[in-house]
């Protein structure tokens, strides 16, 4: 019997995130050809970090890092004046075009797919603009044939991967009875049957353990998708377009993940204007850019969060994948942390917020001290204790 669908997307605690155990994740940006993919990219990357934090910047033509709004961030540099912020960073990928058949080694089909295997999300961009002089690879707009097409194509590969996978584990069964290869094959057979029914992997309701085997394969239909639909600005402006409510229920009976109309031709435009012109353009338009909406949900979909260090010389995000404990969030900041963890001293960012200063946290009681099975939550201001042998603490 194949697992039952989710039925909510809060993960249990104890159970693993679906992916890969890295803090270095990254999203990207998937859809058929001319739907404005590189469009949004470009836009993106104008709004990137400046070159001091982070030298590689725009990493490769199409991959770049950007900046994640956030008032939490830009509060605690208010309350520090820090000599340096360093805020968090979502690092997106502009895949190609991917086409119908792609599996099979259509148009750049293959590359195409393995492009999309090497990133952790997928924004998937949907073209809601009718414009006779775009061409649309299947002559007419309509963004739910498109994510049917997409999806299939994903759920294609992963297909084609997994029965690879069953042809080695049985070979492999032939020369030594392991218990493990024995779990393995039963899990392939379990997912082959889930996608082929249609059904994308992140949707199964799998366990624990089938989990950690999972986040070997890098499925394409495990990936946390993001749904991104393209349209006119006079649509977005008026947040109406005929395609909305059919891709809502499309949406909605596929895993009923995130959908974030924008407007990439409105995109593009404001992020050429000069910021007080494109302040006053949305005011006088009532309109404004989807952009910061789509940074945070991405780096939330990939399962990212992050702690803030504060202090007079510098305020940090650090991001992190959710689920991290204290040790190993330390060890992000630098290894001997996490080697000679001691505690985390942590405040609640709001609670920082609402009572001024640190002093007054630690004078409420607020100010806690957390051990090793801490797990950090988004927006902790912490303070780790360490010390390794000839090391000091800090
Ligand atoms: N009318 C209109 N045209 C758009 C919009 N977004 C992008 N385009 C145009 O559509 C064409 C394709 O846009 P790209 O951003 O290059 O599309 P893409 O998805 O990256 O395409 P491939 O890389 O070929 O897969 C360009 O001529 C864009 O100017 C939009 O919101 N409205
Ligand atoms: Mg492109």
């Amino acid at each position: 019997m194949p697992p039952k669908a989710a039925k909510s997307k809060e993960v249990p605690s104890e159970r693993p995130v679906l992916g890969r155990f890295s803090s270095h994740l990254k999203i990207g940006i998937v859809g058929l050809p001319n739907v404005g993919k590189s469009t949004l990219f470009n836009t993106l990357t104008k709004l990137s970090i400046p070159a001091e934090n982070f030298p590689f910047c725009t990493i490769e033509p199409n991959e770049a890092r950007v900046n994640v709004p956030d008032d939490r961030f830009d509060w605690l540099c208010q309350l520090y004046k820090p000599k340096s912020e360093v805020s968090a960073f979502l690092e997106i990928h502009d895949i190609a075009g991917l086409v119908r058949g792609a599996h099979q080694g259509q148009g750049l089909g293959n590359s195409f797919l393995s492009h999309i295997r090497a990133v952790d999300g997928i924004f998937h961009v949907l073209r809601a603009f009718e414009d006779s002089d775009i061409i649309h690879v299947d002559d007419s707009v309509d963004p739910v044939r498109d994510l049917e097409t997409i999806s299939a194509e994903l759920r294609l590969k992963d297909v084609e991967f997994i029965e690879k996978k069953i042809e080695d584990l049985a070979k492999s069964m032939k020369r030594s009875n392991d218990k493990q290869l024995k779990i393995e094959l039963e899990l392939c057979q379990k997912v082959k049957e889930w996608v082929e029914d249609g059904k994308d992997v992140r949707l199964g309701d799998w366990k624990a353990a089938d989990i950690e085997i999972l986040n070997t394969f890098q499925l394409l239909s495990a990936k946390p998708v993001v749904y991104l639909v393209n349209m006119t600005e006079k649509d977005y402006q008026r947040k109406k377009n005929k395609f909305l409510p059919k891709i809502h229920a499309w949406v909605q009976e596929h895993g009923g993940e995130p959908i974030i109309p924008f407007s990439g031709v409105f995109e593009r435009n404001l992020v050429d204007m000069e910021p007080k012109e494109a302040a006053q353009y949305c005011e006088e338009n009532k309109v404004q850019s989807a952009l910061p909406k789509i940074i945070k949900t991405g780096f939330s979909a990939i399962n990212l969060i992050y702690f803030f260090t504060a202090g007079p010389d510098e305020v940090k995000c650090w991001q992190i994948r959710r689920q991290t404990k204290a040790p190993q969030a330390a060890g992000a900041i630098h290894s001997d942390f996490e080697r000679g963890f001691i505690c985390a001293e942590v405040m609640k960012f709001e609670d920082l917020k609402e009572l001024g200063s640190e002093g007054a946290v630690k004078a409420a009681g607020k100010y806690r001290q957390e051990g090793k099975t801490y797990m950090v939550q988004d927006g902790d201001v912490i303070f780790f204790k360490f010390n390794v042998s000839g090391g000091g603490k800090k």
